[in-house]
């Protein structure tokens, strides 16, 4: 019986970059989760008796939510709830049984990057139908709808087993616990030719994956270890920890430090990889090579049509503003378009799904294409083990070839962490104040040629998402980017995105910072970072 449970608002339900991020505590608090999970359940687009996807990353929480949300989605009219088994979906496997399924959307539990545990983080993202995040419409509609909500709806009914493959009843509504990863790993073989990435393998190339005790360790072992033939052992980290061993499940060169000592040692494997918390980010680093996440996606459109999912070409290549331009260099040589949106995987949608782009990346280790409709760690990782495998090439040599030809986007982030949110706002509002004034304007041997705060008009449907970051261009193709982050969940997070473009025959293997020292400099001028934040060095480089 569907019993109405009386509520009141909770302030802060305001979704950021990719859905709801809060403490654990925060969502512990009576209501709170669900009225957010009431709230989607009002506003997004379902019909009666439709399909509902829950899974998360397992981190702390997870399994608490699962049930409170598998008792809401009965009081609400779902007719099924598909559950990952242990509750556990990676974010893309996610995606990937909406769409298959004809779900009309999910539920995603999980903070992505940042760490798990009684004091860590926590959060909820619905996707829509097409598997991808809900765009900024719905979104906006979610969050009003948790400032007025005062009810929600549930079923007094026990919690459904989730370590049991097979479906239970709870009310009118099926429950089906299904295999997590074996949906999954079927659509990565239908993309990529597994054939020869295992004959590379027998033929002796070796890697390193750092599941980062977060989700991807179950889909690794089953698509590395026992279907393409790397030995047991491969996979580091493969077992999903509610609080991720104690670290921060992101795949960065301070987070996945050990991988990078490996893969810079003396014995180093040809392939080092990693991905996040819920599995759609993605680390590269190749034998004493490093791949930025913005070059990745440069050289993974310039590649693709090596394996079999892409034969065909690319219809269209996209990525965030902040990303490096590298791939749109690629774009122009292959004739393609290329499209520039703000940050967040949910403006890819609609190009995805109007099948203008296929292949999308970002800077924040996220690349993707259109066999979702989220970005994919293991999917990145296995098309460039298709690449490396055809080519029968490494990483650095890949990796310099494709400058040899299209030139380097050296490129850095900066982030300044956990800052106080009004000294972070009014670095950003005394920024936006001096757009008008800063062409012309010369920093050390740099002139700023343009700059301006980015908005996005989205061709497909003609909305527009203002306010995106503040792009600083200089004379000669350089660029730093000053954006606040909007998946924190404390304080401010500024981001300074730095790049600086080397034309072919130019200094194509020098050392990044060397490259930005310049930059860096120029950007502290510009932006007042040490005078507005009392920082003189950022927490993170990657
Ligand atoms: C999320 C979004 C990405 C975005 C990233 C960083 O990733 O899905 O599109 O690039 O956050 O966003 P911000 O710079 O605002 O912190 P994830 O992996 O955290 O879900």
């Amino acid at each position: 019986m569907t019993r109405t449970v009386p509520s009141t608002p909770c302030s802060g339900q305001k979704p950021g970059t990719s859905g709801l991020r809060k403490k654990v505590k925060v969502f512990q608090q009576p209501n709170y989760a669900e009225n957010f999970i009431q709230s989607v359940f009002d506003v997004v687009e379902r019909a009666p008796g439709s399909a509902l996807v829950v899974g998360g990353d397992g981190r702390y929480h997870n399994r608490t939510v699962i049930q409170q949300a598998i008792r809401i989605a009965a009081a609400n009219g779902y007719g099924k709830v598909l559950v990952g088994r242990g509750g556990i979906l990676s974010t893309p496997a996610a995606s990937n049984v909406i769409r298959k399924y004809g779900a009309s959307g999910g539920l995603i539990l999980s903070a992505s990057h940042n760490p798990g545990g009684p004091d860590e983080d926590f959060g909820i993202k619905y996707n829509i139908a097409n598997g991808g995040p809900a765009p900024e419409a719905v979104t906006e509609a979610i969050y009003a709808r948790t400032q007025t909500i005062d009810r929600w709806l549930t079923v007094d009914a026990p919690d459904v087993d989730l370590d049991r493959l097979g479906s239970t009843q709870v009310e009118a509504m099926t429950v089906d616990v299904i295999d997590s990863v074996s949906d999954y790993a079927e659509l990565m073989e239908s993309l990529f030719d597994f054939n020869a990435i295992r004959a590379n393998v027998e033929g002796g190339f070796t890697m390193a994956f750092d599941a980062m005790s977060a989700v991807t360790g179950p889909y690794a072992i089953e698509i590395l270890e026992n279907r393409l033939g790397f030995p047991k052992g491969t996979v580091r980290n493969g077992i999903p920890l509610e609080d991720f061993g104690g670290h921060h499940p992101d795949p960065n060169m301070v987070h996945a430090h050990e991988l990078f000592d490996t893969m810079f040692g003396p014995d180093a494997p040809d392939f080092g990889a990693a991905s996040d918390g819920d599995g759609d980010r993605n680390l590269i680093v190749g034998r004493h090579r490093f791949v930025t996440p913005s070059d990745s996606l440069a050289m993974l459109a310039a590649n693709a049509h090596l394996a079999p999912g892409y034969a065909g070409g690319l219809n269209g290549i996209a990525r965030s503003m902040p990303t490096s331009a590298a791939a749109d260099r690629v774009a122009e040589a292959l004739g393609l378009p290329c499209f520039e949106t703000p940050t967040g995987w949910k403006f890819f949608g609609n190009l995805l799904d109007a099948g203008m782009a296929t292949i999308c990346g970002e800077e924040s280790a996220g690349t993707g294409s259109d066999h979702v409709r989220e970005k994919d760690g293991l999917w990145a990782v296995l098309l460039w083990l298709n690449i490396l495998a055809v080519r029968r090439i490494g990483v650095d040599q890949l990796a310099r070839e494709h400058w040899a030809r299209f030139g380097r986007n050296y490129y850095a982030r900066h982030d300044y962490e956990a800052l106080p949110t009004d000294r972070a706002d009014a670095l950003m509002a005394e920024l936006n104040q001096s757009l008008s004034s800063l062409s012309g304007k010369p920093f050390g041997n740099l002139t700023i040629s343009t700059a301006d705060n980015f908005s996005y008009l989205d061709p497909v449907d003609g909305s527009t998402s203002s306010n995106q970051g503040v792009r600083i261009l200089f004379e000669g193709g350089s660029r730093v980017v000053f954006r606040l982050s909007g998946t924190g969940t404390e304080g401010a997070t500024l981001r300074v995105y730095l790049e600086r473009y080397e034309p072919v025959g130019g200094d194509l293997d020098r050392e990044t910072p060397e490259m930005l020292a310049d930059l860096i400099r120029a950007a502290d001028a510009i932006a007042g970072i040490a005078r507005h934040t009392g920082r003189t060095a950022p927490d993170v480089v990657t």
